[in-house]
């Protein structure tokens, strides 16, 4: 009996070999439907004689069309345009006794990332080189969930509350009667909010035009609060500095580029990693214990305002090194949701108010671009999930035949005593 079902194992595999048998992972060299089906013609539709009208059993034509009238997701309300890439994050220096997320364990403990760069204002369809802040987003996607450094090249933000992050933003836009930008608007705006002026003199400075997304540096801007082992805490914010130096164009040379070029920092990232040329920036922290935040002379959890180096001096942490191109953008790039409400155990967040507007913003936002499943695309996809969170459309990892409820006397899922000692009272 046993001799038989290796024999026919045997002839399965030579037959699959052989390529008699179809097989999942098999590459047909025809067309096919959505469903898989081989396209018998592709060239015309169907249709009732020479001159006649289309058929509705060409189903071909039907999947076809189907597909393309639903090929568009919504595109980001900021930050629309971008480029992105993979690669890893290694722990140059030990900052266990400020931290204790796994991420920073070990000394040359490597960690995959992914990380999306992108031009805060503008369209999907806006040049590259527009006068803006830029995005600088990265997701590690560390042994406990995914943690998102949502951030950018300037270290600071414009306003301190986010309830008014969407008339800002409006501001910025097309006026709503012409379909114009509009600088009345704009300047309307900022002029009648003083915190915005520091942002203003980033923005009107050439950091404003940064050279493509290598030749500048990225801050999480927000402050975290880091959790050691022993359970206490400091507040924290992130520096990434480019290993490449800092280059940016002059308005003259940007406002060339946006008419010849305007795809110019996809294309220059794109080609580096593509010819091995893989950059990289050297992540450092800025901590501030809980006293200094009490005594501090300033709002330590307002994102208007720097941390003085001199004061609360960047203490290294590792590399980010990006050495891999997308393969497919719009399932890598388009599809990359990234939230500064991504946090693991030993990274939480601080007071800050506009880190706690931005915890609600971004995964309420992903989930009506892309879907309520949005975290199950392969791009957003943690490392290890296991939860009572069931079905849903598009749900491809429903989590087989587990449990789905809590509590149960059936699975022996725990809480983590790791993640319950890793996040102190508030304070
Ligand atoms: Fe934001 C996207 C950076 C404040 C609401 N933001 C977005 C992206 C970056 C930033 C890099 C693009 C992420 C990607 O590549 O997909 N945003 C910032 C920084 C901020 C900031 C550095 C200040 C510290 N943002 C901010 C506030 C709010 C938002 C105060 C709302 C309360 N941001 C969003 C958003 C977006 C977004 C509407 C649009 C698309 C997305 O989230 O994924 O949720």
């Amino acid at each position: 009996m046993r001799k038989m079902k290796f024999t026919m194992l045997k002839l399965v595999v030579v037959l699959l070999l052989a390529g008699i048998i179809p097989s999942y992972a098999q590459q047909n060299n025809y067309i096919t439907t959505g469903f898989g089906a081989p396209v018998s013609y592709k060239d015309a539709s169907l249709t009732i004689g020479r001159r006649g009208p289309l058929l509705l059993e060409d189903t071909e034509f039907i999947d076809e069309m189907a597909h393309f009238d639903r090929e568009r997701i919504p595109e980001r309300v900021v930050h629309a345009k971008g480029a992105g890439a993979f690669g890893y994050f290694e722990v140059t220096n030990d900052i266990t006794r400020y931290c204790a997320a796994s991420v920073f364990s070990t000394v040359g403990k490597r960690t995959k990332i992914a990380v999306r760069f992108s031009v805060a204002g503008g369209e999907r369809g806006s040049a590259d080189t527009r006068r803006s802040s830029r995005g600088f987003a990265i997701k590690f996607y560390t042994e406990e969930g995914n943690w998102d450094l949502v951030g950018s090249n300037f270290p600071i933000f414009a306003i301190r509350d986010p309830i008014l992050t969407p008339s800002m933003i409006h501001a910025q836009k097309r006026h709503p009667a012409t379909f114009l930008p509009n600088s009345d608007m704009q300047w309307d705006f900022f002029t009648s909010r003083p915190e915005t002026t520091y942002l203003l003199l980033y923005t009107f400075s050439d950091k404003g035009t940064p050279d493509g997304y290598r030749f500048m540096d990225g801050f999480g801007v927000n402050t975290f609060k880091l959790i050691n082992a022993s359970g206490h805490h400091v507040y924290s914010k992130f520096h990434y500095l480019s290993d490449q130096g800092l280059r940016n164009l002059t308005a003259r040379r940007a406002q060339e580029l946006t008419a010849e070029d305007p795809e110019y920092a996809i294309r220059d990232l794109y080609n580096a990693i593509g010819s091995s040329n893989y950059p990289s920036w050297t992540l450092y922290i800025q901590v501030m214990t809980d006293e200094q935040a009490r005594n501090s002379s300033f709002n330590p959890f307002d994102a208007t305002k720097i941390w003085p180096e001199d004061i609360y001096p960047l203490i290294q942490v590792g590399r980010l090194t990006l050495n891999e191109n997308p393969t497919n953008f719009f399932q890598d790039v388009e599809q990359m949701a990234l939230s500064p409400s991504n946090l693991v155990p030993g990274i939480k967040p601080s007071p800050d108010r506009i880190l706690q507007g931005r915890l609600f913003s971004y995964p309420d936002t992903q989930r009506y671009r892309l879907g309520p499943n949005f975290l199950q695309i392969p791009v957003n996809c943690p490392l290890n999930v296991r939860n009572y969170q069931r079905d849903g459309p598009m749900s491809y990892n429903n989590q087989g035949n587990n449990t789905v409820y809590h509590p149960n006397s059936v699975d022996s899922l725990n809480v983590s005593q790791r993640a319950a000692a890793l996040s102190p009272p508030y304070s």
